[in-house]
């Protein structure tokens, strides 16, 4: 299975050293519809397989790129792979310098969702030293950055059983109005716990990694919230609570939009 079409971009210039955010959209007709591979300045950076968001839907994939040294130009290229008789689409591509954490544009109402900038935009609170937090570099499900919680057991101070909770920045929701909060959650192993959804100080869901195998992969998580009449501002809360196990934790990908 090769490379059947290519779609380049003009070159757009950019500056060395500064990091811009790529957003496109995807969409494939079959789950066997192959792969929409991203490249910039013909450097491979993502492949978007027809298998992993499922199909007729459009999903928003996003890619955080710094220019190199001397890189004063930015070629962006979308690469069209089959496996057999399938429609493939691409729309909605964006290329903007990321001047701060809270800048976008990002999906939806939520900075930095996909912890591209690092912890910036969210606060921490770590009630149990049993467990540590932090953005690391690789391992991501959108791009290579990913909130990771580690955990060694056993809890030694947790608070309600939770011994960690990132937080993000107020924000601005409309009355009345229905919106969607979606993720990605990692848990390994199987027995690592659970990660908790608050949206408004209200215990929205709780993620159990009992209930999402395979473990080491990351799972789709949505919930739905409407702002209450008079509620104009809300957080998004991730509690994160271990078991017995020394256990590895991630969100990626953090998108919260009015439905
Ligand atoms: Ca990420």
């Amino acid at each position: 299975m090769g490379v059947s079409a290519r779609v380049l971009s003009a070159p757009i210039p950019v500056t060395p050293g500064v990091t811009y955010l790529l957003s496109y959209a995807t969409w494939f007709d079959n789950g066997n519809a192959g792969f929409i591979g991203l490249m910039i300045n013909d450097k491979p950076y993502q492949t978007v397989d027809a298998g992993d968001f499922g199909w007729n839907s459009w999903h928003l994939n996003k890619f955080a790129w710094t220019a190199g040294p001397g890189e004063t130009a930015a070629v962006v290229k979308f690469e069209f792979l089959f496996v057999g008789t399938s429609v493939d689409r691409v729309d909605a591509v964006s290329f903007v310098a990321l001047a701060s954490c809270d800048d976008g544009p990002w999906p939806g109402i939520l900075p930095n969702g996909d912890f591209e900038c690092g912890i910036g935009s969210w606060s921490v609170d770590i009630p149990d030293p049993a467990a540590t937090v932090a953005v690391k570099d690789t391992g991501g499900y959108i791009t290579s950055k990913v909130l990771e919680v580690d955990f060694q057991s056993p809890a030694i101070s947790p608070v309600l059983g939770v011994s960690a909770t990132v937080t993000s920045k107020q924000l601005a929701v409309t009355p009345g109005v229905q919106y969607k909060l979606s993720f990605y959650a990692y848990f390994s192993p199987g027995s690592s716990g659970f990660i908790g959804v608050r949206i408004n100080g209200n215990s929205g869901i709780t993620v159990d990694a009992e209930d999402h195998y395979p473990v080491g992969v990351y799972h789709p998580i949505e919930v739905y919230w409407a702002a209450p009449p008079g509620v104009t501002t809300t957080t998004v809360l991730f509690d994160f609570l271990f078991g017995t196990s020394n256990s590895i934790n991630r969100v990626d990908g953090v998108i919260l939009a009015p439905v």
